[in-house]
């Protein structure tokens, strides 16, 4: 076991394991309380370690017996496991543990769910199944027997041996502890197949509980259409028989890679129309082709160490943000990516937990599964194909596959491949994965005689994870469009090394508008020193459609600021360009309803904060209603056709056609609301046959205060349904008025229903309590109670998922000093608990400052 709990690991003191393992036998005795595991493991030394410690990583383990080669041995439990003398040759480790599924409430290790077992073993959950060196760089081959009395006994790889009661598998491709899976319990197969380009027939399963087999059909397609996009795209085809997927209620995060069996969320993976919304289902098509990606971008290629954590999750974060691009609009995709990265990664980038994409130390790798490693080191990648070009793209990432297969790899060997394909020296790009902080690109023009110069400069503001930034390699993309809304020069990137840079375009007749940083092609924040009349022309007639919306975009934040700040009224001229947009039948409908999004409360507290005023959340939330109200006068005459016409008739698809049509007429909804008082809203709930329809419906009837008996309805006929009954709980937080949110909250956790292990439905009220902004950070401190009162409680259960929520509390510097003072008592009242977990307790040192 881990005692010492704030032991910092540092990516510095990094050294090869001094063994090999040449195979591992695993035999597991299921029972719900008492499971033994049998391991069998050869090892011999490793030739290139320096250090000979025989340690096995052991957590909540009971040894019952240990060998070597056949005889018994004692040995000595450390902090991290044991350790035992081992002869100097190859020898074969015995031992014998026994685990407590149904104890295992922390849902890392194996773990019972619903009365099935299931698995959970990245980062280091493998430890509390067996003692095993369980670092990523450790790769064996593993056969497994199972024994229970489940129709369904499954581990990775392929299928040995099946007997009722008992089953055998054996992984030809060697792995590290992370991958590993073992599932049993009373499952149904849907199953499907796919053949791949070179021929092979690959069996696919989605194994879900009875009763969700009609939740499967569009999760087996999608991961049809995953194989054939890596195929195609990448030129990577599966390379086992079999591809299992299994759905379990009870899983921290949204899903799992494990070799050939993956472990989904319930909520990443079944769905239907009935029971899903339009962006359920195309979270789900994204997230099952990540978890099949990862196939080649992890498991084949796996990490050295989990400092290198992004190696796999940035680029496979890359991946599917293409395919999606590439199965549904890339417009809509990539200002879909950066609403999220705004959300998600720049707060976590400008706080106290900032850390580089490639963290340099950690107490608890739990909590570095972050939008900094995912989402940022996605746009990393993004930015180096964009310098390199496509084809080098290409040529680079074939060499990696060619080069690291079977290997456990580093930041520095992917980078590799780049220089030896590019003969680019990437050693100022590689900041990108050791500094922290979101760099801020500022541009200012000078225009003579048709010579416009663009003058760059850019500064990262120094935090305590970079205390001394320097710049980074910025690819800036830049076109211009003239007076009449031409595009006089397309799309160039623009490479800026240094911290002052400018860049000249020459032989123009007029004075055109710069479009930059268009397709946001660097996650900074630009300023850019342009008219509200320029912004205006360019959300008319970019060509880009990213800055066409960012203009857009730009123009109602300062006009909501300019409301905060100076009491004005919303912005005609930008109401205006927005009315132009959105009835423009030529534009893609999906498209037009990111028109009609406003920044979200929090996006303006941080506008706010980085401008050094201290943000209200009161005077906040009253200004994005105002502007909402103001739009929905504006547009009245607009909106009810532009609702109508988009009113899917036909039978539904989640496609993005008919996705992007409901996602416009259920903008125009939310506006037409405000003016007809719900009516519209109450027609739809009635007629509605799918959860897009029916959960819009419901969310503009509570914001109007004439919810209730729709809920009541929604309640009776969702009850049975977990997945359906998380959005009856969560649309009730998020839609609450700030004023009675924490009120809302507090009834809600006392319903029968709210099952508060379950991390679903945890997230699903205390989550979008975090979220509701005015709500959470009411004047009294009372949503700060609340929700560190229920993180005391969930902690001792369930350290990661309580960890990943004291998040809400990173941006707490930004707000008055009552307010912080609130925080703060929160903060230190959570640390003072004792035997706080790890996770939990490095997250709010770092939050706390
Ligand atoms: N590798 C998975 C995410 C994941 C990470 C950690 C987990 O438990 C601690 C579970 C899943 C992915 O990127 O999809
Ligand atoms: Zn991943």
């Amino acid at each position: 076991m881990r005692e010492d709990a704030h032991q910092t690991i540092y990516l510095a003191d990094y050294t090869p394991y001094g063994f090999i393992i040449d195979s591992v036998a695993l035999q597991f005795d299921l029972d719900p309380h008492i499971t033994r595991v049998k391991s069998a493991i050869a090892f011999h030394p490793n030739p290139e370690a320096t250090d000979p410690t025989f340690l096995l990583n052991g957590e909540n383990l009971k040894l019952i017996s240990a060998k070597i080669d056949g005889k018994p041995v004692t040995p000595k439990f450390t902090a991290e496991g044991l350790t035992c003398d081992v002869p100097d040759g190859p020898f074969l480790w015995e031992a014998e543990v026994e685990i407590d599924p149904t104890g295992n409430t922390a849902l890392e290790g194996l773990y019972m769910s619903n009365g099935m077992y299931c698995t959970q073993c990245e980062a280091e959950g493998f430890r509390k199944i067996t003692y095993y060196p369980d670092r990523p760089d450790v790769m064996a081959v593993f056969t497994v027997t199972i024994n229970g009395p489940h129709p369904v006994l499954l581990s990775n790889g392929n299928p040995i041996s099946t007997d009722t009661h008992s089953a055998q598998w054996h992984d030809p491709w060697p792995k590290p502890a992370y991958l590993f899976a073992l599932v049993a319990g009373d499952l149904v197969a849907h199953p499907g197949s796919f053949t791949t380009k070179s021929g092979r027939d690959v069996a696919l399963n989605l194994y879900v509980r009875p009763g969700d087999e009609g939740k499967c059909a569009f999760g087996m397609q999608a991961l049809k259409d995953s194989m054939k996009w890596d195929e195609e795209v990448y030129g990577r085809e599966y390379d086992l028989d079999l591809f299992n997927i299994v759905a379990v209620d009870d899983f921290n995060m949204g899903a799992m890679e494990n070799k050939g069996l993956n472990v989904f969320n319930s909520s990443a993976v079944l769905a239907s129309p009935a029971t899903s919304t339009d962006m359920n289902f195309e979270r789900i098509e994204a997230i099952i082709a990540h978890e099949y990606f990862h196939n080649w971008t992890g498991n084949r290629i796996t990490c050295r160490d989990w400092f290198q954590l992004c190696l796999k999750e940035g680029l496979t974060v890359f991946r599917d943000s293409q395919f999606t691009s590439d199965m549904r609009s890339a417009p809509v995709k990539r200002i879909g990516d950066v609403i999220d990265l705004r959300a998600r990664q720049f707060p976590e980038d400008q706080g106290p937990l900032a850390h580089p994409v490639r963290p340099a130390s950690f107490q608890e790798i739990n909590n570095f599964y972050t939008a900094t490693v995912y989402e940022k080191g996605a746009e990393v990648i993004g930015m180096l194909k964009s310098l390199v070009g496509d084809q080098a793209y290409s040529d680079a990432v074939d060499l990696y596959f060619d080069r690291h297969d079977g290997q456990a790899c580093t930041i520095e060997d992917w980078l590799k491949v780049f220089e030896d394909t590019t003969s680019r020296d990437l050693t100022q790009f590689k900041r990108w994965y050791s500094q922290a902080g979101t760099p801020c690109l500022s541009v200012t023009e000078d225009w003579d005689h048709g010579k416009l110069t663009l003058n760059f400069k850019q500064h990262t503001p120094p935090s305590a994870a970079t205390p001394d930034p320097q710049p980074q390699v910025l690819p800036i993309a830049v076109g211009l469009i003239d007076q009449d809304g031409d595009e006089v020069e397309p799309t160039v990137v623009l490479e800026m090394t240094q911290a002052e840079q400018s860049f000249v375009f020459d032989n123009l007749g007029t004075r055109p508008i710069a479009s930059v940083l268009r397709g946001f092609s660097a996650p900074v924040v630009l300023t850019q020193d342009l008219s509200d009349a320029d912004r205006a022309h360019l959300l008319a007639h970019d060509t880009d459609p990213f800055n066409r919306w960012e203009q857009g975009r730009i123009l109602a934040r300062k006009s909501l600021i300019a409301m905060i700040l100076e009491g004005k009224n919303p912005n005609k001229d930008w109401l205006q360009g927005i009315r132009a947009v959105i009835g423009d039948e030529h534009l893609d409908p999906a498209y037009r309803a990111l028109m009609l999004g406003l920044p979200s409360q929090s996006e303006l507290a941080r506008a706010l904060a980085e401008d050094g005023h201290t943000p209200d959340p009161d005077i906040i939330y009253a200004a994005v209603e105002t502007t909402s109200d103001a739009m929905a006068k504006s547009y009245a005459n607009l909106v009810p056709t532009l609702y109508m016409r988009h009113t899917v008739t036909e039978a539904y698809q989640p496609n993005a056609a008919q996705s992007g049509k409901r996602a416009l007429a259920n903008a125009a909804l939310s506006l037409l609301t405000r003016t007809d008082g719900g009516t519209a809203a109450q027609k739809q709930y009635d007629a509605a046959d799918n959860m897009t329809q029916q959960l819009n419906a419901l969310a503009n009837l509570i914001r109007v205060g004439k919810g209730s008996t729709a809920l009541q309805v929604f309640e009776a006929q969702w009850r049975n349904d977990r997945l359906v009954m998380d959005k009856w709980f969560g649309l009730q937080v998020t839609e609450a008025d700030p004023e009675d949110a924490h009120e809302v909250v507090e009834t809600l956790t006392k319903h029968a229903d709210f099952n508060w292990k379950n991390p679903n439905r945890f997230r699903s009220v205390l989550g979008a309590f975090a979220a509701n902004h005015a709500g959470f950070h009411h004047a009294s401190g009372a949503g700060y109670r609340l929700l560190a009162d229920w993180l005391i409680k969930l902690d001792p259960v369930n350290p990661q998922t309580t960890a990943r929520m004291c998040s809400a509390f990173q941006t707490w510097k930004r707000y008055d000093a009552n307010r912080q003072d609130m925080i703060k008592t929160e903060l230190d009242r959570i640390l003072a608990q004792p035997k706080l977990s790890r996770d939990t307790k490095e997250m709010l040192t770092r939050i706390r400052g």
